[in-house]
């Protein structure tokens, strides 16, 4: 018999049936990056009401009474004269080179990237055609196509590390977006804060209908451009039954598998919770987002370098999600030159060791059913031929597991990672079922940050 390749239909049912593929589901873990005007002036208040840094612009526009300040920040740093558009000669990428970014990411572990390709000021980092919007990197500062030159070294890593791109579908101050404004985003209004004088936009065209001239073009294009996730942001009024079954379909032909994220103004394939996770195990796959910022994900000048999340939260965060199906897409902000912070790298790469040294419990596994209680700092994956646990602190000289795990007789239990690798870890069961591990000193000695056997 032959069999054809199922083609998707551009109805919500359809695209609905597509669901995240093998690669994805086993990847675990991405390294998310928001780069963009909003990284030159680089701050969101910390204090009064911490916000994400690349709300800059949004913020401005609220004015004196703005919930943030950034009105007043701006005021004071940069004086009445100067708007958010003025950033963008200032966003140079003058000492950006994509190699170290890619090389960064496989030093971490990471599977995939998510890079932001246009976030909600409407600046994108690729190529469009003029009758798209002149609002791009390639039409003005820095004078690059950002995504394709990050696309491009990623080639080195192929196929372990994925490439894809995030995009805002609304654009606050697209004066083309009025039309869909919806809740309180203020849309079309690229006024001077400080004066209320109305300015010029810098490179939002003239269009007839936002989502047809301008949303499918630029979904179409990062399609093109071979991204592997469509992550998109916000949703709302959309075209994406149409955009999604023929990317699908296109894909297909290629014998690529590509997966699509829940803010496409559809369900998607998996969902996105943004700096949180769930308690249990979702039997939808997901996917937190949230930066090593405690709470940006574009720079944020105003935090304090120890506040960047360590080598240790990173592992035990990526452990707790994937143990409940999830994938953990943490989040770098470059500054505006193309740096990603030292504190950042030194995190990430020291994250990436342990990540690697116990990848065998990590990549490639699926949840166990049960996630243990809230505070039992143990954690369960397994594939076809094995069963991991994973506990988050230091074990005591024995481990009870009182949560029904798939053990017989016989069974070994042996230690994944760290001085202790391979270490048999004498185990029996009591009358109740529940599982003993016996730890020696040196299996409790042997690791730091979470144990895997
Ligand atoms: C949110 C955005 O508003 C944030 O700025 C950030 O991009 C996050 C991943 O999604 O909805």
């Amino acid at each position: 018999a032959t069999f054809g390749i199922y083609e998707y239909e551009a109805t919500y049912e359809s695209v609905y049936a597509h669901e995240s593929p093998d690669w994805y589901n086993n990847a675990k873990y991405g390294i998310f990056i928001h780069w963009g005007i909003y990284s030159v002036p680089g701050w969101g208040n910390k204090g009064a009401k911490e916000e994400y840094a690349e709300w800059y612009w949004y913020d401005l526009n609220e004015g004196p009474d703005g919930s943030v300040g950034t009105f007043w920040y701006d005021l004071h740093t940069y004086g009445p004269n100067v708007v958010y558009d003025d950033f963008i000669q200032n966003f140079t990428a003058d000492k950006w080179d994509p190699k170290e970014w890619v090389d960064l990411f496989a030093d971490a572990g990471a599977n995939y990237f998510v890079q932001v390709s246009k976030h909600h000021d409407g600046y994108a980092l690729f190529d469009l055609p003029d009758t798209v919007t002149k609002r791009t990197s390639v039409a003005q500062f820095p004078y690059r196509n950002l995504l394709e030159e990050l696309f491009h070294a990623a080639k080195k890593y192929q196929p372990q590390l994925h490439r894809a791109a995030y995009f805002s579908l609304p654009e606050w101050f697209s004066p083309a977006y009025k039309k869909y404004g919806f809740g309180d985003w203020p849309g079309g209004n690229a006024t001077n804060p400080f004066n209320n004088e109305t300015l010029p936009y810098t490179g939002f065209v003239d269009v007839d209908d936002y989502i047809t001239d301008v949303i499918v073009p630029e979904m179409q294009t990062l399609a093109d451009m071979g991204t592997e996730i469509m992550w998109c942001d916000i949703g709302g009024p959309n075209r994406t039954t149409e955009v999604a079954s023929a990317w699908f379909n296109a894909a297909a032909k290629e014998n690529r598998q590509v997966v699509m994220n829940s803010r496409c103004g559809l369900p998607g394939d998996f969902d996105t919770p943004e700096y949180a996770t769930y308690g249990g195990v979702q039997v939808r796959k997901w996917e937190t987002n949230l930066g090593m910022d405690p709470y940006s994900y574009g720079y944020n000048r105003a935090t304090p370098m120890s506040s960047y999340m360590n080598a240790s939260t990173i592992v035990t965060s990526l452990v707790n999600v994937v143990s409940k199906n999830g994938n953990f897409l943490l989040d770098v902000g470059p500054m505006a030159n193309g740096t990603i912070l030292e504190v950042e790298q030194n995190h990430l790469r020291e994250a990436g060791k342990w990540i690697k040294d116990h990848g065998e419990a990590i990549y490639n596994t699926t949840y166990w059913f049960v996630t243990p209680e809230e505070g039992d700092a143990i954690r369960f994956t397994k594939t076809e031929d094995a069963f991991y646990i994973l506990a988050l602190a230091q074990p005591n000289a024995t481990i009870t597991l009182n949560s029904p795990v798939p053990w017989v007789e016989g069974d070994n239990v042996t230690v994944i990672g760290g001085d202790a690798a391979g270490t048999v870890v004498p185990s029996h069961k009591l009358a109740n079922g529940s599982l003993v591990l016996d730890m020696s000193d040196d299996v409790i000695n042997g690791d730091h940050w979470t144990w895997a056997f």
